[in-house]
């Protein structure tokens, strides 16, 4: 599998951040020193790596912090974040515009173009076009059999012109994929061992004759820090339009498909993970990131950050409470936070539908009313309660499955609340802490 070592290391690196509770700055340092090892053993660019642990740790010692992640889930969260983002962020898509729309398939010899060749046009074929091959690799006769071999595997139509002028090949093989009413043309080119410049000739003769809609560089990522040399000079020449990284079954460090998009500012469109014609896949950074940092923390981690937003808002909502800036809509998002009844319970005893409140105990049938009225309302009515007239009313009571005398009810509760609030805010000001429970 590939980037078994790099996940690995990160794992153990991360395991010992999370096993402790407080992390000293220097304990950050430390861990991330780890992260630039196990990236540079993984063969990722010294440059990308340098960049992407500025940005962590600008995060990490930054105010980016969520109260129900420990220091060292939230480096882990930051890492998985960033890591992603180095490998493109989002999914890239194929963009075909013309008809038939042309991908062009450059990269050195062996890379896997040939395959790939198949493989794309398996893909494509399940998504319900029609596609053609066409062989422009002409310098060996093997490589026009191996074509039309994948050809036949996939069902898919090849054309070949034998060991002709292969730019010649590509404009015959748009216009007979016109005819044939194929509406992508994937050319296969041929490979050279090193980048040279009559290959890069030839496949800028290629580019200029059929204007491809997509050119991917096809590269083995087994090759790693030299993918991402080879993935700069064919760009330089060729612009190429997104990167298949081929081989990623195979025990590859990974240092390619980290550096490769940052480098070159191309997205690495495929992966291609096996000899299979099948083994295709659209590259997904961030299921690639989760992968190299181990899935399930990954998960778990967004569920732990989630919560710590909703005890963050807690807070902000009592602070709004003591300063008397509390709306309907604070209150039904207390009702969200049910579940923390802990902390809430002080509050929610001050609150119309809350009063029935005896320690932790709630009238749930009140709540659900008061519930069912306020998710009735349009958010601009709970911020501003005052805009409620009689048609607003008799709107929300038919919504909420109550009528417009229980509306009222609630908001002249609200309103005492509110009032009696206000008396209290006051008095806090004057050295009393916490709220006393409202006698209704
Ligand atoms: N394990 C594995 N092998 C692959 C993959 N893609 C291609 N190969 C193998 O790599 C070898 C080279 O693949 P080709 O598709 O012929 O490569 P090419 O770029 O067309 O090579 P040239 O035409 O010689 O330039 C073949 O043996 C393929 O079976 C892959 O994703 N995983
Ligand atoms: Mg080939």
């Amino acid at each position: 599998m590939a980037f078994e070592g790099l996940a690995d290391k990160l794992q153990a690196v991360f395991k010992k951040l999370t096993q402790r509770g407080r992390l000293s700055e220097k304990d950050v340092k430390d861990a991330l020193r780890e992260v630039r090892l196990a990236l540079l053993e993984a063969d990722v660019n010294f440059l990308v790596v340098k960049d992407f642990l500025k940005k962590v740790q600008e995060r990490a010692v930054g105010q980016e912090v969520l109260s129900a992640l420990t220091p060292g889930q939230m480096v882990i969260k930051i890492v998985n974040e960033e890591l992603t983002a180095v490998m493109g962020g989002k999914n890239a898509r194929l963009e075909l515009q013309q008809r038939p729309a042309v991908i062009m398939l450059v990269g050195l010899q062996g890379a896997g173009k040939t395959t790939l060749a198949g493989k794309l046009g398996g893909l494509l074929k399940k998504q319900g076009k029609k596609p053609m091959l066409a062989a422009c690799d002409v310098y060996r006769p093997a490589a026009i059999r191996q074509l039309q071999l994948v050809g036949e595997k996939m069902e898919l139509p090849v054309f070949e012109q034998g060991q002709g002028d292969p730019v010649q090949i590509a404009k015959e093989a748009q216009r007979q994929a016109i005819i044939g009413l194929n509406d992508v043309l994937i050319v296969d080119t041929a490979g050279r061992l090193h980048i040279d410049d009559e290959l890069m000739q030839e496949l800028e003769n290629i580019k200029a004759a059929v204007k491809p809609d997509e050119i991917l560089l096809v590269v083995d990522a087994m090759t790693g820090q030299d993918a991402v040399n080879v993935a700069k000079s064919f760009d330089e020449r060729l612009g190429v339009t997104g990167v298949v990284l081929s081989k990623l079954d195979g025990d590859t460090r990974g240092g390619a498909a980290i550096s490769i998009r940052a480098v070159t500012g191309k997205p690495i469109k495929f992966a291609s993970v096996g000899e299979k014609l099948t083994d295709i896949e659209p590259f997904y950074p961030d299921r690639m990131a989760s992968r190299i940092l181990g899935m399930g923390d990954v998960l778990s981690l967004i569920e732990k950050a989630q919560a710590a937003v909703d005890e963050n808002k807690a807070a902000e909502m009592e602070k709004r409470l003591r300063k008397n800036q509390f709306t309907l809509e604070d209150f039904l998002d207390s009702f969200e936070q049910m579940k923390n009844m802990g902390s809430m319970d002080e509050i929610l005893a001050m609150l119309p539908g809350g009063n029935k409140l005896q320690g932790a105990q709630i009238d749930e049938k009140a709540m659900g009313r008061t519930k069912a009225i306020l998710l009735s309302m349009t958010p601009r009515e709970r911020r501003n309660p005052r805009i409620l007239d009689f048609s607003r009313k008799k709107r929300i009571a038919a919504g909420s499955g109550t009528s417009v005398q229980q509306v009222n009810q609630l908001l002249r509760q609200f309103e005492q609340t509110q009032q009696l609030m206000k008396r209290f805010g006051a008095m806090s000001k004057h050295g009393r802490r916490g709220f006393p429970r409202m006698p209704f």
